[in-house]
């Protein structure tokens, strides 16, 4: 049990004013009284709408290979559908096998003959085209890879132009290369490969790209400098900086993950990230996000746990100035290696065997429906919140650009602990309340629910009815199962 809902204060804490620029580091725990376990009292400032909560702010992301191997195609299967149910918002495609093992053949040309020993995927026009088709099927835009790894002046030159022109509006930016950071490891680039010589390889692309429909740095750890330094030398090159941010590595737990203080380190390991891109006018996404890095951790990753953490983590990002964050996954069969033996336990979409996924017919995990609830909160105004518990639940208040109010409470322990008794002072006098639950059988268990509902085989999710509870005398009163997500709206 936790002494006091530490991420939750400090979400109130955190609530700002303006973008990006705002947020100005961990937030100071407020010194709450400890409240009685199996309740919490929350209360709305409705009055201080703050930072902005884009109606995009919790994409996906997935790999050049995807483009490559022929995924994301509309006139396939039910991932339009799948896409269409969280609607529209931003996917990025790049990840490690953009730059260490795509090769890009223009129109018109054949792949070389024997292929290059690195090249594991083909990436041409038509497969820009498909995901054009793609976009235009789903409402959703795109963040796309050049090839910056392996650098090639003229094949570079027209995977930019291509992109550009076949994309056309559906086109948010071009990503130039993906964790630039990481490419000495790689064998991308020499040892001693700093920002330096980043940059001019950076420029190199962004001069072919020739627009400023650039996103970047796309750098591995939060912690480099070098996405604040390409901030403040290409700002008016760009129109988004980007890094990446996994929760942790292999030694995630279910309790790591949830502890209050995941989501305020998180938060404070990108603040100097988004001052800069404050600091350059630029909106900033977390554009390749999930719970553990190489491919997340069986029994954590893709478990309900992980669609409670999804949602803290989005709407935290996104209130503490973030454009949005953009959840990675890889198309193969749901937790089967799909490349170079490597696992995809934190996708959200996945396969259930090698004929659906040849078919691009697909299932969901859990962490899809955390995504589906963050979703539902945009686009509006983040509302200032105070929460005392001496549960571990975190909430989120949004005044909607459509005049409603939604509340996310998103309580972290068990599912075998007592309901949590939620009072919450929303500054309305009366009217009733919708009520949305996620729940799950058990934090480790696969099994995640919206309102009774999961996503059926035609990728639908068809919530039932929500439940209702009335505001009386500004106050409303509801009991949350431990271990769920909530949306009340009114
Ligand atoms: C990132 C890569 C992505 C990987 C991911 C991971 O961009 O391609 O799948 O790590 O380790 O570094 O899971």
């Amino acid at each position: 049990m936790y002494k006091r809902a530490a991420a939750l204060v400090a979400a109130g804490a955190l609530v700002l004013t303006s973008g990006a620029q705002a947020y100005a580091g961990p937030a100071k725990l407020a010194e709450t009284p400890t409240a009685d376990p199996g309740n919490a009292t929350i209360s709305i400032d409705a009055a201080h709408p703050g930072s902005r909560l884009a109606g995009d702010a919790v994409g996906l992301s997935f790999e050049e290979r995807e483009l490559g191997i022929g995924n994301l195609d509309a006139s396939k299967g039910n991932m339009v559908q799948l896409f269409r149910t969280l609607g529209a918002s931003n996917v990025r495609i790049g990840g490690n096998t953009l730059d260490r093992d795509s090769l890009w053949v223009p129109a018109g040309q054949q792949p070389p003959n024997p292929k290059p020993d690195w090249v594991q995927d083909i990436v041409t026009p038509n497969d820009v085209k498909r995901l054009r088709g793609f976009l235009d099927a789903t409402g959703w835009k795109a963040e796309v890879g050049v090839n910056v790894g392996r650098w090639d002046p003229a094949l570079g030159r027209d995977q930019a132009r291509s992109l550009q022109k076949i994309l056309g509006p559906k086109l948010n930016a071009v990503e130039c290369g993906n964790e630039p950071d990481q490419w000495p490891g790689k064998g991308l680039a020499p040892a001693d490969f700093d920002y330096t010589q980043y940059h001019a390889r950076w420029a190199a692309c962004a001069d072919v790209v020739g627009s400023s429909r650039i996103a970047g740095p796309d750098t591995a750890g939060t912690s480099s400098s070098w996405a604040a330094s390409l901030a403040a030398d290409e700002g008016k090159r760009m129109n988004m900086l980007t890094v990446h941010q996994y929760a942790s590595g292999p030694d995630i737990t279910i309790d790591k993950m949830l502890a209050p203080g995941q989501i305020t380190s998180q938060l404070s390991s990108v603040s100097a990230n988004l001052a800069a891109a404050g600091k350059a006018g630029l909106p900033m996404r977390v554009d390749e996000a999930n719970s553990a890095y190489s491919g997340g951790i069986d029994g954590v990753s893709n478990v309900y746990a992980s669609a409670l953490w999804v949602i803290d983590y989005g709407l935290s990002m996104a209130q503490a100035g973030l454009q949005g964050v953009n959840i990675h996954g890889g198309l193969g069969v749901c937790n089967d290696p799909i490349w170079n033996g490597k696992f995809q336990r934190y996708t959200p979409i996945c396969a259930s065997n090698t004929a659906y996924e040849l078919a691009q017919v697909y299932q969901v995990m859990p962490i899809y429906y955390g995504i589906w609830m963050a979703r539902q909160m945009g686009p509006g105004r983040f509302l200032p919140v105070t929460v005392s518990s001496g549960t571990n639940i975190s909430a989120y208040a949004v005044r909607g650009d459509d005049g409603r109010t939604r509340i996310a409470l998103v309580q972290k322990d068990a599912t075998t602990n007592a309901p949590v008794h939620v009072s919450l002072s929303v500054g309305k006098a009366g009217g009733t309340a919708r009520v949305l639950h996620m729940t799950g059988d058990a934090l480790n268990g696969t099994a995640t629910t919206i309102q009774g509902a999961t996503v059926d085989p035609s990728g639908r999710l068809t919530p039932g009815r929500p439940d209702t509870a009335r505001v009386t005398k500004g106050t409303l009163e509801l009991d949350v199962p431990s271990g769920s997500a909530t949306i009340v709206t009114f």
